[in-house]
């Protein structure tokens, strides 16, 4: 007498296979693709799913969370200022307060809990998925440009695979340091991405969350790839401007979604 029910390797093959499909089927267009999957993709996913959105996000690693699990310097603690505890507390995670307007909480539990906050809004997820570019359909982000992760970590001779593409009404890049998504415009001579400054905390935080918005037709920033794409200084392992970041970016595509922001 066995414990678990009889299965056949053949129906766990079917269940994977089968789920994988009509996710893809149904997320090939969809309201709001986010590129990265990152504290600040994250948070703006949660955001734009409870309010109903239908909202992707593609990841190029095998897990989600970005440089949200360590924090910074090999050591798992990370750190938030004034006022994006809030958010912490919104998301029960548990923290300390180290002085006057400064937090420290554990990397891995408010990872772990924003990642199941984001699912548990509705947000789907694409891992070991790579954008390498965008869709353009008259001067306007339509779309992302995706392939395998490990397809493109193949040598090019045994590995002639076109990408497919996913539509979406805006995309989001959250891409962190990679700033992937403006720097396939710049590519094409229609962004110049200046890079991140210097680091400089104290006016790091409020920049990232002023610059966050539509950056071009279609298509949005949030976290640190704002840095990187207006020249912002960097912050270091502090975290509380990509929550807010990605709070900001989720505001302003539902404004332009609803029709509330003339686009
Ligand atoms: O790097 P990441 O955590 O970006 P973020 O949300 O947060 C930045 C902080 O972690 C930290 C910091 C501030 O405290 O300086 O670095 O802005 O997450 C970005 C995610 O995007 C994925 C990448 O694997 C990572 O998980 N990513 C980057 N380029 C692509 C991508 C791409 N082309 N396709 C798919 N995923």
């Amino acid at each position: 007498m066995s414990l678990f029910k009889p299965v056949g390797e053949k129906d766990v093959t079917r269940a994977i296979v089968r789920g994988f499909l009509r996710q893809l089927d149904e997320y090939a267009e969809n309201d709001v693709t986010i590129v990265g999957g990152g504290p600040a993709g994250l948070m703006a996913g949660r955001e734009l799913a409870r309010q109903g959105f239908k909202t992707l996000v593609i990841e190029r690693m095998n897990y989600l969370g970005g440089g949200f699990w360590i924090g910074g310097y090999l050591m798992n603690k990370a750190t938030f200022r004034e006022p994006s505890q809030e958010v912490l507390d919104e998301l029960q995670v548990p923290y300390e307060k180290v002085s006057d307007g400064l937090y420290v909480a554990d990397a891995p539990h408010a990872c772990a809990r924003l990642i199941a906050a984001a699912a548990d809004e509705g947000v789907k997820f694409s891992n070991m998925t790579v954008v390498e570019d965008v869709i353009l359909h008259n001067g306007r982000v339509a779309g992302v440009v995706v392939n395998w992760m490990p397809v493109t970590k193949l040598p090019r001779e045994i590995t002639c695979l076109d990408p497919v593409g996913f539509q979406a009404k805006l995309v989001i890049d959250a891409t962190g340091h990679d700033a992937s998504i403006v720097k396939a415009l710049e590519r094409r001579g229609l962004l110049r991405v200046p890079g991140m400054g210097a680091m400089w905390v104290e006016r790091s935080e409020d920049a990232v969350v002023e610059h966050t918005g539509e950056i071009f037709p279609g298509l949005l920033v949030a976290g640190m790839s704002v840095a990187e794409a207006y020249g912002l200084p960097r912050m270091g392992p502090t975290f509380g401007a990509m929550l807010l970041s990605g709070k900001r970016a989720a505001e302003i595509a539902a404004e332009i979604l609803t029709g509330a922001r003339l686009v």
